[in-house]
């Protein structure tokens, strides 16, 4: 019996009275709304002309806040697309919904909103970046991105089947979405999420965008040349510096010149891959001027971190440009269909962003930029428009908030809360006045260490943890940049009473220290180059130096089973160069077996050598080949392992041994990293 004929037989007045959702119709006063909710991959709130930066102007955006409730205290639990992404779905905090990182998988048999909205009588769609891993559950109709997707005539994975889509990424989600809109069950009220994929790294703006800004100079930002001089260690130490770990060609769009080496050309090929020829005219002629004088200047120091900033803020305003117009398109689509009135509208992005501040780009840490989400809702049934400034709303309310518009009861193991009231302008009296924070990707890409924390409207107390122990705290009144740590200087009483607040949201959301760091303790292996002198061709990266020159011969190496996340401490790590080491015994030994451990870890960039040469040598200028070995592990492999390559019956009379172990130089094809530098990681050379 379907819902028609139902209402029909137990007689309409009836039903009303006891039904009221098997009257919903879309339009009209009295029916349940529909919800548009777009969310859009790392757009900082600075970047929205209603926020008011004056970096950009984003007109549809603008609308949308002028005709709905801009709040200016909206916060993410986790700043990171994956977690986000599940606790937007779930109402619950990352501990609590499996997703601690952006490499756990969703368990998508969960309950989550979508799936509490279509048993309701909701017609769901889930359109764009995904993220999750697992199929989407819970939605009539979805077409996502694979992983992060591609800017370039993407894949898309529509309901189970993967093909490629001619056009932007932007605009392709947009037709997806008007299309379903245009094509869904009309009888059903409905909610879409429109999950855009930009402005995400790395920063590809369409064609008709690329011209954009050409000729404009973006101011730096204040704590640009930031030098975390009050801070713990872990605001020193990531890795997601414009000036240091934007890449010059696969981020920045340098393109090599013609005498360049076949990695940095093969990196700009990966780039401009998935691009049709006119495509790709288009795409290398905005840049070749600027390009151009680049190569004749060679910016170096300070300058060429401005280069670094003025392009990279480009390339992100103008992908912001084409999620403005998507906007724009949405709206108009309600204006002229008569949906405007009963379809709640939701604005936001997945975190925030780092745009410079702090010589920053990406996410991550609990500092306001990274913290702070935009987010706009336009209700005209209900919100009149109004910018609130005082509550805290969290990512963690969506669901909650969702399920209250549509009549559907909250359940009781969501942690958000419904930000219905807070809406209508009438926020209840008990309204959080703190809330709780918890990072948990590390180590990993950018290296922001782990922490959790609480916000109150004046306090940032955070705690970074894992493998440091250190303590941050900020005055937001006195000090709204963050570049004053406290901690050491502020009174007991705040730093008492502002613990016993972490302490209080930690219990009551049941957070518990399951994921705190236990490194895995090295195994002492006795041999006959232990202590002895290693020359390297190619130096290690500093940070993972395995504590020092003698690492690869100092006697530790780590088990053979790695737990995941790796503790990377007893590694020397090479970033797209080889290994290429000479042992020196200090005097002729016997020698009959070597072997050389290296780690892979898919999710990490770390790669397993290609092939490990062994050579031999009394004096140090005559070598004698003793072994040869290439690698069996596919690149594609995503466990965490390791692997000894082993040289045996060699039985000579040696001084020096040379190990050379071939970095693959670049991240494979359909890797995250894809044509970005991958990592070599050695453990210790066992000589015996
Ligand atoms: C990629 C990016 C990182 C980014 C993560 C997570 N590098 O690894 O810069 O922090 O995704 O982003 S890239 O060179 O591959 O683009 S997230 O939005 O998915 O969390
Ligand atoms: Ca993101």
């Amino acid at each position: 019996m379907d819902r028609r004929t139902f209402v029909k037989q137990t007689g309409a007045g009836a039903a009303a009275a006891t039904l009221p959702f098997l009257f919903s119709r879309c339009n009209g006063s009295g029916d349940r709304p529909n919800i548009i909710y777009i969310m859009s991959d790392d757009h900082a709130f600075q970047a929205i002309s209603a926020y008011g930066s004056g970096l950009n102007v984003t007109p549809n955006i603008d609308r949308l806040a002028k005709e709905g409730v801009r709040f200016t205290s909206s916060f993410c639990t986790n700043s990171i697309c994956a977690p986000s992404r599940a606790v937007l779905l779930t109402g619950k905090y990352s501990h609590k919904n499996g997703v601690i990182d952006n490499r756990e998988v969703f368990d998508g048999s969960q309950q989550t909103f979508p799936k509490l909205l279509r048993r309701a009588g909701y017609a769901t769609a889930m359109i764009g970046k995904w993220h999750l891993k697992s199929d989407p559950t819970g939605f009539d109709y979805w077409n996502i991105l694979p992983g992060q997707g591609h800017y370039y005539n993407p894949d898309f994975i529509e309901m189970g089947e993967r093909k490629r889509v001619e056009g932007y990424v932007t605009d392709l989600i947009t037709d997806f979405g008007l299309n379903w809109l245009k094509t869904r069950p009309a009888e059903q009220p409905f909610c879409l999420l429109l999950h855009h994929k930009a402005p995400h790294r790395s920063w590809m703006p369409a064609p008709d965008k690329l011209q954009l800004y050409q000729n404009r100079r973006f101011p730096l930002p204040e704590t640009f040349y930031d030098d975390y001089r009050t801070r713990s260690a872990a605001a020193s130490d990531q890795e997601m510096r414009v000036a240091d770990h934007l890449h010059l060609v696969a981020d920045l769009k340098l393109k090599p010149p013609d005498d360049a080496d076949e990695r940095a050309k093969q990196q700009w090929e990966t780039l401009v891959s998935r691009m049709n020829p006119e495509e790709r005219r288009l795409f290398e002629e905005a840049y070749e001027k600027e390009n151009r004088a680049f190569h004749r200047r060679k910016p170096a120091g300070k300058a060429l971190a401005e280069w670094k900033y003025q392009r990279y803020i480009k390339d992100y305003l103008r992908c912001i440009s084409s999620v403005d117009d998507s906007i724009g398109r949405v709206l108009d689509y309600l204006d002229a269909s008569g949906l405007a009135d009963n379809t709640i509208v939701v604005y936001t992005a997945d975190q925030g962003f780092y745009l410079g501040e702090h010589g920053w780009f990406d996410k991550r840490f609990m500092y306001e930029e990274s913290l702070r989400m935009p987010l706009i809702i336009r209700y005209p049934g209900e919100a009149a428009p109004a910018v609130n400034e005082n509550d805290m709303v969290l990512n963690l309310d969506f669901a909650p908030t969702f399920l209250d518009y549509a009549g559907v009861r909250i359940p009781g193991d969501m942690q958000g809360r419904s930000m219905r009231r807070v809406l209508q302008g009438n926020t209840p009296r008990d309204w959080r006045r703190s809330h709780y924070y918890h990072y948990l990707e590390y180590p990993a890409v950018h290296m922001v260490k782990r922490h959790y924390g609480v916000r109150t409207h004046r306090y940032t107390l955070i705690h970074f943890y894992y493998d440091i122990d250190a303590w941050e705290l900020y005055d937001l009144e006195k000090d709204p940049r963050q570049l004053h740590n406290i901690y050491d200087t502020a009174s007991p009483e705040l730093v008492q009473s502002l613990k016993a607040e972490l302490e209080t949201l930690r219990k009551r959301y049941g957070d518990t220290d399951e994921f705190r760091f236990l490194p895995q303790d090295p195994v002492a292996v006795d041999h006959l180059a232990n202590g002895s002198a290693v020359t390297l061709k190619y130096p290690p990266a500093a940070r993972y130096s395995g504590g020092g020159p003698g690492a690869l011969t100092d006697g530790l190496k780590a088990p053979d089973t790695l737990r995941q996340p790796a503790d990377y401490a007893l590694f020397q790590g090479f970033e797209s160069s080889d290994l290429d080491a000479v042992i020196d015994l200090g005097g002729e030994k016997r020698v009959t077996r070597v072997a050389a451990g290296f780690i892979q870890n898919y999710q990490d960039w770390i790669f397993l050598p290609l092939s490990v040469r062994l050579s031999v040598s009394r004096d140090g200028r005559t070598w004698e080949r003793a072994g040869e070995a290439g690698n069996p592990v596919s690149a594609d492999k995503r466990e965490l392992l390791k692997r000894q390559f082993r040289f045996g019956r060699i039985d000579r009379d040696v001084r020096y041994l040379r190990i050379e172990a071939v970095n693959r130089g670049v991240c494979p094809v359909n890797h995250p990293g894809e044509g970005q530098k991958a990592w070599l990681f050695a453990d210790e050379i066992e000589v015996r």
